[in-house]
Order: C-alpha cells, then sequence, then structure tokens
C-alpha cells in the first residue's frame, strides 16, 4: 500500500490517466487529489466521474471547484421569477470571472450530461474535503490547495475559513510546521521565486508544492509519501 498526492488536473484527462498508470495505482493505495482537478482543459467532468468511482481517491476543494459547484449548481435550477430575481450584479460577475479562468469548457462538458450525471457530479463537489491531515510512517503532512492564510503556529486548522483554504498561496520561504510537511497545489511551481526547476515539483522549508503547471502546458506531477518518489505525466 501506498499514499501519493497530485494536484492541479485542470481538465486534463490525458494526463490524469498518464499519472495514474506512472504510479501504478491499486485498489490497496490511496491517493489525494488536492483541488482544481476541473477548468481550462476539456476532460473536467471525465476526471470526476472516474474519481467518484474510486473508494481509495480522496478530494480537496479548489478554488474552481468552489467556484465551479456555485455557477452550476445554479444553472441547474427552474428558470422562473425567483431565480432570474437571483440573478444579480454578483451572480453575473462570478459567472464571467469563472468562464475567464476556463469554467467555459467545463460547462461545455456538464451540457453534455443528463439531469441525473449532472446531480452527481454536483454532489460529489460537495464532498470534496477542505482539508486533509494525513500521517504516512513517521511523518506527518496537511494537505491543502493553496495555503493557510493568517497563519499562526496555535492556530487549529479547524479553524480556518474555506477562502482562507483555496485562494492564498503559502510563504515558501516560511516554515510552518517545524513537525509537518504542508502539501499545496494552486500555484504552478514555475511561479515560485527561486524555483530553478519548473514544471517539477518543489520541496524546500517543509513545503511541498505539487501544481506543475498542467493547466498551463506543463504537466502533472504525484509524489508518494512513502518514499518521497516523483512520478511526471510526461516524462
Ligand atoms: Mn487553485
Amino acid at each position: 500500500m501506498a499514499t501519493y498526492v497530485i494536484s492541479d488536473l485542470h481538465g486534463n484527462y490525458e494526463g490524469y490517466r498518464k499519472i495514474l498508470k506512472k504510479i501504478n495505482f491499486q485498489a490497496k493505495d490511496v491517493l489525494y487529489v488536492n483541488g482544481d482537478v476541473v477548468d481550462r482543459g476539456n476532460g473536467s467532468i471525465k476526471i470526476l466521474e472516474h474519481m467518484m468511482m474510486q473508494s481509495n481517491i480522496y478530494p480537496i476543494l479548489g478554488n474552481h471547484e468552489y467556484i465551479a459547484c456555485q455557477c452550476l449548481e445554479f444553472l441547474m435550477q427552474e428558470i422562473n421569477q425567483d431565480t432570474i430575481a437571483q440573478l444579480d450584479g454578483g451572480k453575473l460577475e462570478g459567472f464571467l470571472q469563472w468562464q475567464k479562468i476556463g469554467g467555459d469548457q467545463t460547462i461545455k462538458e456538464f451540457q453534455t450530461k443528463d439531469r441525473d450525471q449532472q446531480e452527481a457530479i454536483i454532489d460529489y463537489l460537495k464532498e470534496f474535503s477542505y482539508y486533509e491531515e494525513v500521517m504516512v510512517g513517521n511523518a506527518s503532512y496537511v494537505i491543502v490547495h493553496a495555503g493557510l492564510d493568517h497563519f499562526t503556529c496555535d492556530r487549529p486548522l479547524s479553524d480556518y475559513q474555506l477562502h482562507e483554504l483555496i485562494f492564498h498561496s503559502p510563504d515558501y520561504q516560511q516554515v510552518y510546521f517545524p513537525d509537518r510537511y504542508l502539501i499545496t497545489g494552486h500555484l504552478p511551481t514555475r511561479s515560485i521565486a527561486g524555483n530553478d526547476h519548473v514544471d517539477h515539483i518543489y520541496i524546500a522549508n517543509r513545503h511541498i508544492a505539487i501544481d506543475c503547471g498542467s493547466g498551463y502546458g506543463g504537466q502533472i506531477g504525484a509524489i508518494c509519501l512513502d518514499n518521497g518518489a516523483q512520478f511526471y505525466s510526461e516524462e
């Protein structure tokens, strides 16, 4: 049995299948998917439909799932006076924002599904956890999509609000927990200052940053928490 983490798939279904193959993912293994499964690529729903069938895949919420869930749920409603009244500037702004960050691809795919499938997808998105705490061997990990905004050493993880977990990247120069690793996605590692190994997993200062830029022509990276082995969809 082995434990793996991947992140920021962004609709890259081919890359997702490749990385599962690379890690030789088995029923006895565990895989954490650290958010931003959806948007940009054209295979978001396909990935979600595969993930939801695997009881050993644990999804964690990303900012893209957060906005997708809100918009898709609104689209599922019957059009009537109430829903029209709800469609205020904020709602429309949300849709526009989502479209700008690749949500148009996800809507296109979502529309090809029947009502039951659409409901199952939304239900699944609501199951995504806000973060995970994982112990593998003697090592302890906190897995969260973006970071821990307004971090203090003595603040319990359960105290963080959702917006503090999915939008703001951590300071990768700062050690957050002296005895735990913080695993994050959200910010492609090519954008981490001082990282000379773009689109590869970045490890420093008890951070493990694993967004290898699948949404931007990069690749999907996986790390095995049992032995630190790294795997890449395109290598
Ligand atoms: Mn993100």
